[in-house]
């Protein structure tokens, strides 16, 4: 049952639980070929977030600053496809909380080991913020800060558990959001690991 976090966020609790193993076998396949790392800010820090991508459009970052590209900057080979499942279940969810025809060409796959964790920040290096974004947790749960348009604003802690499903559209699109540091336990799936898989129309 869909119920709206804030204007134009829904969040779709557990929908994602059913396709866990799928997602967690398309996960396998992408980092088996293009392995998990940290990258580095444009100001020369490590992320304690380890990323990789699959679809049309991964998003990088390094020192020349943050971007999507085609190619994989470790492995210089595309991005691999989009596994089905991941498209499909993005674009459901999209459905659910009311846009449709959502066409995702770019998916990020974030891995928190414990203290991992993600700053305050906009994602603002698609071409269209019409789109929403869709985002999958899966695995440790961790608590997700959802600030307002400016960096400044009041900010909403959320708890996210695995197989829930976020999306973030309209008036919510470009609102400053962050994840707290992972705290260390165990997931009969994931490990001693948190996921998030991000799907965007980045181009
Ligand atoms: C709220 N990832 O990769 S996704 C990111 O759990 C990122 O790994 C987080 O933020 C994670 O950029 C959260 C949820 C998310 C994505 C986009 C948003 C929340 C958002 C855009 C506006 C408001
Ligand atoms: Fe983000």
């Amino acid at each position: 049952t869909p119920y709206e976090i804030a204007p134009g966020a829904w969040a779709l609790p557990g929908i994602a639980s059913t396709h866990a193993d799928a997602l967690w076998a398309g996960i396998h396949k992408v980092i088996q070929s293009h392995p998990l790392r940290h990258l580095v800010t444009p100001g020369g820090s490590r992320m304690s977030v380890a990323m990789s991508n699959c679809g049309d459009l991964g998003w990088v970052s390094d020192e020349a600053g943050y971007r999507y590209q085609g190619t994989d900057p470790l492995t210089q080979t595309p991005w691999p496809a989009m596994p089905e499942g991941f498209r499909e279940m993005a674009i459901s969810a999209a459905e659910q909380a009311g846009y449709p025809a959502f066409e995702p060409d770019a998916c990020l796959i974030n891995r928190y080991a414990p203290g991992a964790r993600m700053t305050l920040h906009q994602d603002k290096n698609e071409r269209d913020y019409s789109a929403p974004i869709v985002s999958v947790s899966l695995g440790l749960p961790a608590v997700f800060e959802l600030g307002g348009l400016e960096r400044g604003d009041k900010v909403q802690r959320l708890s996210l558990q695995h197989g829930d499903v976020l999306v973030w559209g309209g008036p919510a699109r470009l609102r400053f959001h962050g994840v707290r540091a992972v705290d260390p336990g165990q997931h009969l799936l994931t490990g001693a690991h948190r996921f998030n898989l991000t799907f965007r129309k980045a181009a």
